[in-house]
């Protein structure tokens, strides 16, 4: 197979970057990686080298580039890992609407509540606006829990793009110790108890560099 490499920012700051990572991964893919750091003078020039969006992640097969966190994953469950959806119909079309409502919105959230895996600010960036946003990502995991779930411990049952889109959700609801009812707590467990995740985060605490954004 022609290697794939995936070009990501820092690990402890890149939400976006996490995404496709953790659905590599969770594919069982082998596939280079390529940081980039964000937040310095050089880093637009860099990024520019493979993304013609200037953002990343960015997914490197064959021929093809393949930028934005959610088409990326879309291309690796269309060619290599079908199962990073769910098998029934109806309930890839609901994977799917989640997935492009983390992708298109939680702006709020995103905003006051940055990733920040290493750090912990207990309490900070909870706006009312902010609160909306946490009450319908919570909405979310409970539906799609008891509605799908019985097959596992992810929202779908196995492991799925909706989990890889949350996964960083569930760092920030760590990093800024979000409170969450039992149910939602069994889900934040089951994604930060994951192998990669736990690759992840400690390659996060391996990072030296510090981005201010708070
Ligand atoms: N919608 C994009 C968002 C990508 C994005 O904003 N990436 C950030 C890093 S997490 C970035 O490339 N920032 C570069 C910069 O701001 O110079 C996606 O889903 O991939």
């Amino acid at each position: 197979m022609t290697p794939l490499t995936l070009v990501i920012g820092n690990k402890n700051y890149s939400s976006w970057s996490l995404r496709p990572w953790l659905a590599l991964k969770q594919a069982g893919l082998d596939f280079q990686e390529v940081r980039i750091l964000l937040d310095t003078p050089d880093t637009h020039q860099q990024i520019r080298q493979y993304s013609p969006s200037g953002r990343l992640p960015v997914l490197l097969h064959d021929h093809l580039t393949v930028w934005e966190s959610l088409a990326i994953c879309e291309y690796i469950a269309e060619n290599f890992a079908p199962d990073l959806w769910p098998e029934d119909v109806g309930a890839t079309a609901i994977a799917r609407s989640v997935s492009h409502e983390m992708h298109a919105g939680f702006i709020n959230l995103r905003m006051q509540m940055p990733m920040d895996c290493r750090a912990r600010y207990p309490g900070e960036g909870i706006k009312p606006e902010v609160r909306t946003d946490i009450e319908r990502i919570k909405a979310i995991w409970r539906h799609c829990r008891k509605t799908f779930g019985q097959g596992g411990t992810f929202l779908f049952g196995q492991f799925s793009i909706a989990d890889a889109m949350f996964a960083p959700v569930v760092s920030r609801f760590i990093t800024y110790d979000v409170k969450l009812d039992p149910d939602e707590q069994d889900y934040s467990d089951a994604i930060w108890a994951m192998p990669a995740m736990e690759e992840w985060m400690a390659s996060a605490d391996q990072e030296s560099e510090y981005l201010h954004r708070h």
